[in-house]
């Protein structure tokens, strides 16, 4: 290639790498990109790392719901439990840490029977989050165990779960879906603000069993970015009393 055609194929990808931001975007602060993760899931922040928490340090209201069952598809018996944070301020890295720290994971969705599931212990109204008319009355819910890698092609691209087991179910939310009364689009995953790339519920006008990428600092404590999530799904793959 010349010099000339390299140069302006330059500016081309340039022109085509830039990020597009039109109006207000569903579920993130504004664009710059930002903080991402590594492909286990941690952290890649060494500017504002998040406070690590344990449950007994946690600086907002939180309540642990009873695990329930749930019998998979290939038979096999998971429990979960809704965490329940009222006033929000833990974000998707300190709420995996806390799945951790109690013997599981963030909730991983394999398949349509675990989503309903899942959503069935979460769809009360307590447990989402609903933005004010400057994002037209949009809800969020609890996070999940779905993150996307830095260096993910955007906005479709590395989806994994925290287990690591296969990605093989997905149930993204979707232009004029039902509860759907914002008139800007919705399809997601959207990595609407340039740095989306957690998993919560959402996102439209009413507590929706399907999903919506988010920051991965969305709703951290006393952040000035009013948004954040009433709780999030740890999944354990051993009954109560075997951990
Ligand atoms: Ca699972
Ligand atoms: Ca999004």
């Amino acid at each position: 290639m010349s010099g000339g055609r390299a140069a302006a194929a330059a500016i081309l990808i340039a022109l085509v790498a830039a990020p597009v931001h039109a109006q207000p975007a569903r579920g993130g602060p504004p664009p710059g990109g930002g903080p991402q993760l590594d492909v286990a899931g941690h952290e890649i922040d060494e500017r504002h790392p998040s406070e690590r928490y344990t449950f007994a340090t946690v600086p907002v209201p939180l309540e642990r719901m009873a695990s329930r069952p749930f019998t998979l598809p290939d038979g096999r018996t998971h429990w979960y439990e809704v965490v329940y944070t009222p006033e929000g301020g833990v974000n998707w890295v300190q709420a995996k840490a806390l799945a951790e720290q109690a013997g599981g994971h963030l909730a991983t969705i394999a398949s349509a029977e675990e989503n309903a599931f899942v959503f069935d212990l979460v769809k009360d109204r307590k447990y989402w989050f609903q933005w004010d008319a400057s994002h037209n009355h949009v809800m969020n819910g609890p996070f999940l165990g779905g993150y996307q890698p830095r260096g993910s092609a955007e906005p479709k691209g590395g989806w994994r779960w925290v287990t690591g087991e296969p990605w093989v179910y997905e149930n993204w939310a979707y232009d004029g879906m039902p509860g759907d009364d914002d008139p800007r689009p919705s399809q997601q995953p959207n990595d609407a603000t340039g740095n989306q790339n957690v998993v919560a519920f959402g996102e439209v006008n009413i507590p929706v069993p399907t999903w919506g990428d988010f920051p991965q600092k969305f709703g951290t404590y006393r952040s000035p970015f009013p948004g954040r999530t009433h709780g999030f799904v740890i999944e354990y793959e051993t009954a109560p009393g075997g951990r």
